[in-house]
């Protein structure tokens, strides 16, 4: 049986109570989390898209760059990079007069705008699908049961009566958000809601076929055969345990002349062998030790990553950290699966 956590969420408002807000013209800010993935930016690009044909002034922030697989999108150059240009992205915060926050649910995800958040008097909306929102917000919707945040910047505009004010590029980066999070609508996290969102887009024009080409056909040469050396030499697979491992210290990605952005999705293949429901990657990175975890069904790799790595995440998609060297946390996360028995 699956069990969706329900945050309690007396602490905010809900976002409803924040339309008056958007009935005049205002300066808005938009953050999403460091590291930004399909979604956090196409739910930013869609809903500043949305935001500006309201009427309002939008400055989109990304706290670190965008993954190369996402610079095609509508309104990239438009993104203002908080490690690029942070006296920029300070200024905009200080004038804002409302604040949306995507994709995360505690400041310290943006990684530079931790305190500014948190002490700010703007008031701060949250549109969020992960656990254990930080309640520090002022009008949100938070539902951890949504596949994506661009589902839910979606529903925010068809709560706000203005769907047909949905163009191609805001249904664009909305879908890109959608088919990332949802792993192209096969993930568990998928509803009669996310396709009903998707046959919505496709009504409107959307062309599907390019954002997935755009997507899953942009690959070098070298990182395909990164790819085939990492499942034939790095890949472990524990039957018993019904789990896969891949463990990628910073020499595997120096001898094929990669950054670490292009491990990307390794988590997810040890999960298309038959019998394995738990996957884990493990990359050795200049200051720490990170680590992703992914699974099927009902095996809460959230969970697994609070309790053992310092981290979480969603029931299928969560990830972590170590302090302790690359080699001693294989070791170590060698030991506990041998302890646990996902089904
Ligand atoms: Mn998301």
């Amino acid at each position: 049986m699956k069990t969706y956590f329900r945050a309690n969420l007396q602490f905010m408002r809900p976002i409803q109570d924040a339309f008056p807000l958007l009935q005049t013209p205002k300066k808005i800010f938009i953050i999403t989390h460091h590291k930004p993935d399909g979604d956090a930016i196409g739910s930013m690009l869609g809903l500043s898209y949305f935001l500006k044909k309201m009427g309002h002034e939008v400055a989109a922030i990304e706290p670190s760059e965008m993954p190369e697989f996402l610079t095609w999108m509508p309104g990239v150059d438009g993104v203002l990079n908080y490690e690029e240009k942070p006296l920029l992205c300070e200024a905009a915060f200080n004038e804002a007069a409302l604040i949306f926050c995507l994709d995360f649910n505690d400041p310290s995800r943006t990684k530079y705008l931790t305190q500014q958040l948190e002490q700010t008097t703007t008031p701060k909306i949250i549109i969020d699908h992960h656990l254990f929102p930080k309640e520090c917000w002022d009008y949100g919707m938070i539902n951890s049961a949504k596949s994506s945040t661009s589902e839910m910047v979606y529903d925010f505009i068809n709560l706000m009566g203005k769907n047909e004010m949905i163009d191609n590029n805001i249904a664009t980066c909305l879908y890109t958000g959608l088919m990332t999070d949802t792993g192209s609508f096969r993930f568990s996290c998928t509803t009669d809601e996310t396709h009903l969102m998707a046959a919505d887009l496709k009504r409107k024009g959307l062309n599907h076929s390019i954002i997935h080409e755009h997507i899953n056909d942009s690959w070098s040469l070298k990182r395909m055969q990164f790819l085939g050396y990492v499942l034939l030499e790095k890949m472990e697979i524990f039957p018993k345990e019904h789990a896969g491992l891949i463990a990628l210290s910073k020499q595997d990605l120096k001898t094929f002349g990669m950054n670490i952005n292009e491990t990307e999705g390794l988590v997810n293949q040890p999960l298309c062998i038959k019998g394995v429901k738990f996957a884990t990657l493990i990359t050795e990175r200049t200051d720490e030790v990170r680590l992703s975890f992914r699974s099927k069904g009902d095996y809460d790799v959230n969970a697994f990553a609070r309790k053992y790595f310092n981290g979480g995440g969603h029931l299928n998609a969560s990830g972590g950290k170590s302090n302790s060297s690359f080699l001693e946390t294989v070791t170590y996360f060698k030991q506990i699966l041998s302890e646990i028995h996902p089904r």
